[in-house]
């Protein structure tokens, strides 16, 4: 699919400031892809895709958990968790796309975990450090993200953690596993 239609697909689907912060996430991706020799159609359309799902209704979305069989456990962390995995079943049903690697790249764009591809790894850290991401630690991360992109992902994960810590919110698995993954030598 062109650049073009896709977006404006998303487009349809979200309010201004988060089109705008796609259009962000889909330039540093590509990037990123670029730096690291990755796939950089697939990176333009799993970033494009990202936050397709972002604002459909927790009920709807809950929906989609139970209907599609995804993991009943992310019900239990809160709603902001359910847009990914969700909208990676969302685009192939309502839009056609089906490729296993682009939407495992959506799917875990908000947790991250262990063992990700380098195409879910650019997804995660595009989605934190684009431009229009002004939040504490993200410069650090930023600069870390085209120096050594594993390295960049635990940061984020680790700034994650802490900030839902801070707020006593529950931390979803996966991603203490990406964090556990840099300091448990797994890689
Ligand atoms: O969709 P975006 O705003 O672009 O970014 P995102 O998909 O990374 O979502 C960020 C939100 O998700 C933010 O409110 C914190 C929350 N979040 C990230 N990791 C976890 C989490 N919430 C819970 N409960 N557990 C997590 O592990
Ligand atoms: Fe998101
Ligand atoms: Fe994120
Ligand atoms: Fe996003």
């Amino acid at each position: 699919m062109k650049r073009e239609k896709a977006l404006a697909i998303v487009e349809k689907q979200l309010k201004k400031k988060r089109y705008e912060h796609t259009v962000r996430v889909m330039e540093t991706a590509i990037k990123l892809a670029e730096h690291y020799s990755g796939n950089i159609q697939k990176a333009e359309q799993a970033a494009i895709f990202h936050d397709y799902a972002k604002y459909r209704s927790p009920e709807e979305m809950r929906r989609w958990v139970i209907e599609e069989g995804l993991p009943h456990d992310l019900l239990e962390y809160g709603d902001e968790l359910l847009h990914g995995p969700v909208g990676s079943v969302m685009i192939e049903r309502e839009v056609g796309i089906k490729d296993p690697e682009v939407q495992s790249a959506i799917y875990y764009h908000t947790t991250g975990k262990q063992q990700m591809s380098l195409l879910e790894k650019i997804i995660f850290i595009a989605d934190y450090v684009e431009p229009g991401r002004i939040f504490p630690g993200v410069e650090e991360v930023r600069v870390m993200a085209f120096q050594d992109i594993d390295n960049a992902c635990w940061m984020a994960a680790r700034n994650t953690i802490r900030f839902l810590m801070e707020h006593e919110q529950p931390v979803y698995p996966d991603t203490f596993h990406l964090y556990n993954e840099k300091l448990m030598n797994k890689k």
